[in-house]
């Protein structure tokens, strides 16, 4: 009758909204996890070989399995989304290592960073700017010189931390001397390139916001910014540690957030440029720079392993070498991920923009950055959630694709949090 009907349709509801990914207690930052990867328990299998790798000219389908098969829920996205971290770090960035031993201090102006693993030690440090008002507050990360809009940032009531990503990870070496921080700790001939190397460091800033207790950062409440190069550091940071509530790539070109497979066709600055230019992407990206349909995966799913989670990507339309329209088709392929897990407003694409000069500070960015702040990392208002791709570098993702999004049945929990309701059985009325 109507009642069974209603009732199924409430239960799926609020198994709907339960099962994003997120942690257990109230939370000002929704869809962030309490943990960098919830995925690192999953039996993933044998990764393929980079010499046996399939061409595929267009975008990988990011709901299937090594096997071929499909994912069927949005509780199978846990280990799908495991598997693609991995294939990204073998095949694109290079490996993130697990949490050293980390310790570090906050205070009201930086924090301090101490690192070791195996008998090697290393520390780095920040500054912090707060906001007005009392804290605890949330903060976003923003990278180096080329950040966001600082002033936005703090306006609606977040915390900067200025993070100096070349303390982690030095520009200008050769990728067998690789220099800072994270290769103090992990070797000079590390394979892992700069952009994970960034990753890590932000990773570590967050373990020192969580282990400082709270007081005067929050640590469930971070945001990551940059721009240029620093947006393909804050584009990786984000996809990297699911603690991270809200990701704010900004114009990152190529090894940023455009697809690799459509960049040699725009103009956009090239694979090779891009992979020699500084040691940002993994030495193992040396070998797909002229032949990037062998990927097994694209940046469309790393986009995916962003989501559930806060993302608002802005580009530049102005500016052929940054590959606009290979951005637009990773935003627009990564979106079907979020949608697949019933989060599609929590995707921004924003490249709607008149000033078209590299890293300007842009008033049309003032609204979508303010009121993802304050949906992501302060839990009021609601998300921009919208795609403002510019008429000048426009992409279409239905010529990328042979896969389409799959409709994923929500629940149940993988962990519950909560005791679960039992669910009733529906017995089919008699037609
Ligand atoms: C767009 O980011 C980079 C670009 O990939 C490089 O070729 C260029 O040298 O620097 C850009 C950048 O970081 O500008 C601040």
């Amino acid at each position: 009758s109507t009642v069974v009907v209603l009732a199924v349709v409430a239960l799926a509801a609020a198994a709907a909204v339960a099962d994003i990914p997120r942690a257990g207690t109230a939370h000002a930052a929704p869809f962030a996890s309490a943990v960098e990867n919830e995925g690192a328990g999953c039996a993933v299998p044998a990764l393929p070989d980079a010499g046996s790798l399939p061409t595929n000219a267009r975008l990988p389908d990011p709901f299937q399995r090594l096997d071929g098969t499909r994912i069927a829920s949005r509780a199978d996205w846990r280990c799908q989304r495991e598997l693609t971290r991995r294939l990204a770090e073998r095949f694109v960035y290079g490996e993130k290592p697990a949490k050293p031993t980390v310790s570090g201090t906050v205070s009201r102006t930086g924090i301090t960073v101490n690192t070791s693993h195996q008998g090697r030690s290393s520390s780095f440090s920040a500054k912090v700017d707060l906001p007005s008002g009392t804290g605890p507050f949330p903060a976003v990360i923003v990278y180096g010189s080329f950040g966001g809009d600082t002033a936005t940032i703090k306006a609606s009531g977040a915390a900067v931390i200025s993070y100096d990503p070349y303390a982690v990870g030095k520009e200008g070496t050769g990728r067998a001397n690789k220099q800072g921080a994270f290769y103090t700790l992990y070797g000079s001939s590390s394979s892992t390139g700069l952009l994970m190397s960034w990753a890590w460091g932000v990773s570590r800033i967050i373990d020192v916001i969580e282990q400082s207790g709270g007081t005067i950062l929050k640590a469930d409440a971070t945001g990551v910014t940059g721009c240029s190069r620093f947006g393909k550091g804050a584009f990786v940071a984000g996809a990297f540690d699911q603690r991270i509530a809200l990701t704010m790539p900004i114009e990152s070109g190529s090894a940023g957030v455009p697809i690799f497979r459509g960049i040699p066709g725009e103009g956009a600055q090239s694979l090779s440029s891009a992979y020699g230019e500084q040691p940002w992407l993994g030495d193992a990206f040396g070998t797909f720079t002229g032949g990037p349909a062998r990927l097994p995966i694209d940046t469309h799913q790393v986009v995916g392993l962003v989501a559930p989670r806060g993302l608002l990507i802005m580009d530049n339309p102005h500016i052929a070498n940054l590959g606009p329209r290979s951005a637009s088709v990773a935003a627009l392929g990564g979106a079907e991920v979020y949608r697949a897990l019933g989060a599609g407003e929590n995707i921004t694409y924003w490249s709607d923009v008149q000033d078209g000069s590299h890293c300007a500070n842009r008033a049309e960015w003032r609204t979508p950055l303010q009121q993802s702040i304050q949906k992501f990392l302060l839990g009021t208002g609601s998300a921009p959630g919208a795609m403002r791709i510019s008429s000048r570098a426009q992409g279409n993702l239905a010529e990328w694709r042979t896969w389409q999004t799959p409709t994923l049945p929500a629940g149940p929990e993988p962990t519950p949090t909560v005791t679960a309701t039992p669910t009733p059985t529906v017995t089919p009325e008699p037609t």
